[in-house]
């Protein structure tokens, strides 16, 4: 408390010539509260401060946050649009030259009409990420909706959150990622959190784990790796890649065996209890270790510490989601919080470490290929009369669904979608299976890219659009307990560059659409729009004003009126949101990764991150502290596996699976499973692990296998990289 006392001191001198902007870090879920330096004789941002008065974070940032300012006025950032006049040359940085964006929207235009002219309004396509804020991603489904007029739109979401969604959907009706706000954490009684390297992916969340311990609580942890996170763990499950589900109903098992059921809330409060009882009576200790590799002894013990603690929270991340069964695997993990009651009450419930800045509140409003604004769905005519209502078209305007992500490449692959506007996300380096993806950018007519430094997907682009980072417009973002927050904006846009709301606002006109737009002249206006656009459907934000926002510390959705202060816990009157107003506890047979280990490729690989580096690495790989902390990528080897393949630390070695191959150094660690590796995948070109990763998509969420797959190592005759 003194210390805070004391930075908060420091906080508030009055440095000369200097303001503090009140924002968010523009990376990761955790959305941390810092303050940005803005000289007011330049006008420009040259530092940051942490906000210890930000109560989810409190004063807390990590090395990816105390960089994220440099981002703004750095020497690569993209000033004017580019146009390429050499399309021999995609694929490369080669062959731009700058524009006017006259000269830019008109060739977009044209080139836009033309394809729709030939091959129908579904040929152009829109892909787009979750870094932006809430405004930004209702106004690109709008766009896509309306201006375009083609079905197909998708997210980097359906690579990071659908599994989240699609889980929490079935079990609970509503997928809001946290049922209960982060300040809840530190005074839980037990946390159970699988396949999440927290310490290094939402590091400010550590401070509380480390307080539910030093209160007498227990940390138990599910990773096939032994993370910074798991080191520190009263209980380290380590479980093969790929095997939650058994794991899962191991544990619901055991809490059912020995009567750690909460019957009052089984009966009134939810359905499938009997079924599922039935199903997971197979996993036993001894099953369940056979498969998943942890020894039943932990096992037994994982469950004792859960069913006794008064109250636990489970939460995961990608870990578990990443999998072609992640929904299933989210379903699974939720039963041991719906069977024993823990949920719908403080310290209680039910959380996944959103990943994306925005990952909770872009995936709520339209994004995703069957989505509308307030989490709306497209094939729902009423809900389509809602959202025309706002847009001013009408029912019969609205296109139909589109596909998944993955699925729109191979779209492009066979020449089905022949355009794309992409803005947001870098799947050059972020999709699986890069071979093919690569070649389905590069199969392309015509392609559009905004970004506002030169990505490797920037490289596929006809044209490059310089948009603008988060430090130079304002909106809302939503935070991984779903709480609304603001973004303010601390410096004008440098060059040319535009936010994207603007650069759609003014294509639309070029394609005709203006009538539609023309009326969103800043950001505010985009905002007062978006929340009209939500009112009725579950993500409600539309009681959530900028001002509520700022007095409040944030608002949690929902939040309907004027007079309604938003919803920090979830499910407090033990509503949930099914029709029949009961949660689902689901009956999961297990089945195992897409691809198992073989006699050809017999490790199985996993995929991550480091905590210096973020996503395709795009914005990180250029900020020298974070380079020269992580400068590349290696491939992680316990010491009995390396003995085995006589290969030795910061040896080069060549990784390969049944889809490409890339070479690594090793990297001789025993925080690893003997029958796995690891690679962090934030880099481009060459070096990406998604060369080698797989495209099996989960049945429900699409989202790619990026967890496990097959892989073999092979000693190089010479050590070096290519
Ligand atoms: N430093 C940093 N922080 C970030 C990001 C970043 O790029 N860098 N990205 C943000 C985003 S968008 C996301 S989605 C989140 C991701 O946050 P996390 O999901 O925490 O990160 P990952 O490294 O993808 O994977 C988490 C853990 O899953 C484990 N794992 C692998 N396979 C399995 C399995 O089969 N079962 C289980 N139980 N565990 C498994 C890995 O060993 C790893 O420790 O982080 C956010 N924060
Ligand atoms: N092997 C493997 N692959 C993975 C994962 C994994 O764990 N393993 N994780 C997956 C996950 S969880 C995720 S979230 C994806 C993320 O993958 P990507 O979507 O590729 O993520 P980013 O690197 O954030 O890409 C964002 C791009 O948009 C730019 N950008 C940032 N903000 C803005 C903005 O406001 N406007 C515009 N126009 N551009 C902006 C950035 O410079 C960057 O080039 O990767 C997935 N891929
Ligand atoms: S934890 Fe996430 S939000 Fe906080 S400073 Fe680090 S990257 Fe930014
Ligand atoms: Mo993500």
């Amino acid at each position: 408390m003194q210390r805070d006392k004391f930075f908060r001191e420091v906080e508030n001198v009055n440095h000369p010539n200097e303001k503090l902007i009140k924002t968010h870090c523009s990376y990761c879920g955790m959305q941390c509260g810092m303050n940005l330096r803005v000289n007011t004789i330049s006008n420009k941002i040259i530092g940051v401060e942490p906000r210890y008065d930000w109560p989810v974070t409190v004063g807390k940032m990590c090395p990816k946050g105390v960089t994220a300012y440099q981002q703004t006025n750095h020497k690569d950032r993209i000033l004017k649009p580019l146009i390429r006049d050499d399309s021999a040359l995609k694929g490369t940085k080669e062959g731009f030259r700058e524009s006017s964006w006259e000269e830019a929207y008109d060739l977009i235009a044209t080139k836009f009409s033309n394809l729709q002219e030939t091959y129908g309004k579904d040929t152009l396509s829109v892909f787009s990420g979750v870094s932006m804020t809430n405004e930004k991603c209702y106004l690109t489904g709008k766009f896509t909706r309306v201006a375009l007029g083609t079905r197909y739109i998708d997210y980097n979401g359906r690579f990071c959150m659908s599994s989240a969604a699609g889980g929490f959907l079935r079990s609970f009706g509503v997928d809001r990622g946290s049922t209960l706000p982060w300040t809840d954490i530190h005074e839980t009684d037990c946390l159970f959190i699988s396949g999440s390297n927290t310490a290094e992916c939402h590091p400010t969340s550590m401070f509380r784990v480390w307080s539910v311990q030093e209160r007498g609580g227990y940390l138990i942890v599910a990773d096939p790796r032994e993370t910074p996170l798991a080191r520190r763990a009263d209980l380290h499950l380590d479980l093969k890649p790929g095997t939650d589900l058994a794991l899962a109903n191991g544990i619901l098992n055991l809490l059912i065996e020995n009567n750690y059921v909460d019957d009052e809330f089984v009966m009134n409060h939810t359905n499938g209890f009997g079924e599922t009882k039935e199903l997971v009576k197979e996993f036993t200790p001894e099953y369940t270790s056979r498969i998943t590799g942890v020894s039943k002894e932990k096992i037994i013990k994982a469950a004792e510490i859960y069913g006794k603690a008064p109250n636990a929270i489970v939460m995961f991340a990608r870990g578990i989601e990443q999998q072609h069964k992640g929904v299933d695997n989210v379903s699974g993990y939720v039963n041991m919080a719906l069977v024993t009651g823990k949920i719908g009450r403080p310290k209680a419930g039910v959380a996944t470490f959103t990943g994306q800045g925005n990952g909770q509140g872009g995936r709520e409003h339209g994004q995703k290929s069957d989505l509308l604004p307030g989490y709306r769905k497209i094939t729902n005519p009423k809900h389509v009369e809602e959202v025309c209502e706002v847009w001013g078209i009408t029912p019969e305007e609205m296109p139909e669904p589109g596909v998944s992500a993955y699925e729109m490449f191979e779209l492009m692959d066979q020449k089905k979608i022949r355009g794309l506007y992409l803005l947001c996300s870098n799947p050059a380096v972020s999709a699986p299976n890069l071979n093919f993806v690569r070649k389905a950018l590069k199969n392309l007519d015509f392609m559009v890219c905004s970004d506002f430094y030169l990505s490797e997907s920037a490289e596929f682009a006809d044209v490059i659009l310089p948009s603008v980072t988060w430090s130079e417009d304002e909106g809302t973002v939503t935070n991984l307990e779903g709480r609304i927050i603001k973004i303010n904006k601390a410096q004008e846009p440098i060059g040319d560059s535009k936010p994207d709301w603007l650069i759609q606002v003014e294509l639309a006109e070029k394609l005709g659409k203006g009538k539609y737009f023309s009326h969103l002249k800043e950001a505010r206006d985009v905002a007062d729009e978006f929340r009209r656009a939500t009112k009725g459907g579950y993500a409600d934000y539309y009681g959530a004003t900028w001002d509520k926002i700022d007095k409040q510390d944030g608002v949690f959705w929902p939040c309907k009126d004027e007079n309604d202060t938003g919803t920090p816990h979830m499910f407090l009157d033990k509503k949930f949101y099914h029709p029949d107003g009961k949660a689902k506890i689901c009956a999961l047979p297990y089945r195992p990764p897409a691809e198992e280990p073989c006699e050809e490729y017999p490790l199985r690989l996993t995929t991550g991150r480091v905590v210096y580096h973020y996503l395709s690495g795009n914005q990180t790989r250029r900020i020298p502290f974070l380079k020269d902390m992580c400068p590349e990528p290696y491939v992680e080897v316990h010491p009995e596996t390396a003995e085995r393949y006589h290969i030795s630390h910061d040896e080069v070695v060549r990784l390969f699976t049944r889809r490409g191959e890339c070479n690594y150094k090793v990297k001789i660690t025993e925080a690893i499973r003997k029958d796995t590796v690891f690679v962090p995948y934030h880099f481009g070109d060459y070096e990406s692990i998604n060369l080698l990763t797989i495209a099996a998509l989960d049945p429900i969420s699409r989202m790619p296998e990026f967890k496990a797959c097959a892989a073999q190592i092979e000693k190089l005759a010479v050590g070096k990289v290519q």
